[in-house]
């Protein structure tokens, strides 16, 4: 059971306040659906490339996956830094690209000189996800997408992220010429029940003095997710975490493997059989399971499961995977004694003289 206590942090009235976020949004980008697709010209574009810093670099690498999913243009990701610093080893010659720039604040200074290098250098169009009207981040794009209820008040981006999630999910569906209508749409209300059903077992496990090592796996549009549940664990609670591909776990990482262990899958439809079939592994080598999943997986796969409302595509699907892991995050770094609000070394925006 919830204590009020819980309640008094940002961070967690952030976590269980997502669903109405994403509802603006959804409104909003509908509104905004003519705008954006005047931007969208398939036939002259080669490349989309997604950039972001931290979190929302990681939420880069699943906007690129959607792109290039539900478009068939290319989708690269890269932490901003990488544009900015090694301009030519992200920018091949040629036309024909678009720039996809993520941030929650809209000022951090990577995202924000690099955005300038790619403007320097190409004349696609830039478009932006931010949480904030007015930044600096919008006066460089073509045209943004703001997630106006996303806003936090914590360091941790939570809230945020699965909101400018759905931004990202909306302006493809959008560009790929798909109306936002359907169950889609119905991501509010599926993503306040998963919030509901998943408090317990992520206090649970949360508080679980058994468990002392994390790791997150996924694949496709999950990759960039399961690296975002990771950072949460990290920035929140100081524990030991890391973030891999399915299959990837079998060639090393799964040395780490031990009774201490939670294994966190966030599994798809795509891959669904050989994803069991790694979390199978990871039991029998005495790891404990948690299944974040689009269908009931066997009971030798996982130990616990979440299992995600039917009627959604792997690129659809996204945002509902995050809250029970960002709620997982949450109770462990009670757990260890810290407040979640403030994460250690951390500040909101990272401002360089640069
Ligand atoms: C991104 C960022 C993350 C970090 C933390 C605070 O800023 O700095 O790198 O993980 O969660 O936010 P933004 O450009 O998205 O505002």
């Amino acid at each position: 059971m919830q204590s009020q206590a819980d309640g008094s942090y940002y961070t967690f009235q952030e976590i269980i306040t997502q669903p109405p976020a994403w509802r603006a949004v959804l409104q909003d980008a509908d509104q905004q659906a003519g705008a954006l697709r005047s931007f969208w010209r398939p036939e002259k574009t080669q490349e989309v490339i997604c950039i972001g810093c931290g979190s929302t670099h990681y939420l880069a690498r699943t906007a690129a996956a959607t792109f290039q999913g539900m478009t068939g243009v290319s989708g690269k990701a890269y932490p901003a830094s990488e544009l900015l610093l090694f301009p030519d080893m992200v920018l091949s010659n040629g036309a024909g690209r678009m720039l996809v720039a993520i941030s929650r604040s809209g000022e951090t200074t990577e995202t924000l000189r690099a955005m300038e290098t790619f403007r320097a250098r190409d004349s696609g169009p830039v478009i932006g996800v931010v949480c904030y009207p007015g930044t600096s981040l919008e006066r460089i794009t073509s045209i943004s997408l703001v997630a106006r209820e996303a806003h936090e008040q914590s360091v941790a981006q939570t809230r945020s992220f699965t909101s400018m999630l759905v931004a990202v999910q909306s302006l493809v569906s959008i560009m790929a010429g798909q109306p936002l209508t359907g169950r889609f749409c119905e991501l509010p209300e599926l993503g306040a029940a998963i919030i509901k059903e998943s408090l317990d077992l992520a206090q649970q496990l949360g508080g679980d003095a058994a468990l002392e090592r994390f790791y997150f796996l996924g694949g496709g549009p999950f990759y960039g997710l399961a690296c975002e549940a990771m950072l949460k664990m990290k920035e929140m609670s100081l524990s030991y975490s890391e973030a891999y591909h399915f299959l990837e776990f079998r060639h090393g990482p799964m040395s780490m493997v031990n009774r201490q262990t939670l294994v966190v899958g966030l599994l798809s439809e795509a891959a669904l059989p050989h994803e069991i079939a790694v979390l199978k592994d990871m039991r029998t080598l005495g790891g404990r399971v948690l299944a974040v999943t689009p269908v009931k997986v066997p009971s030798e796969a996982a130990d616990y499961q979440i299992v995600l409302p039917k009627g959604l595509t792997d690129m659809e699907r996204g945002a509902l995977y995050l809250p029970a892991l960002q709620l997982l995050a949450f109770y462990r770094s009670l757990h260890n004694g810290l407040n979640p609000d403030a994460p250690t070394n951390l500040t909101a925006v990272v401002s360089l003289d640069i």
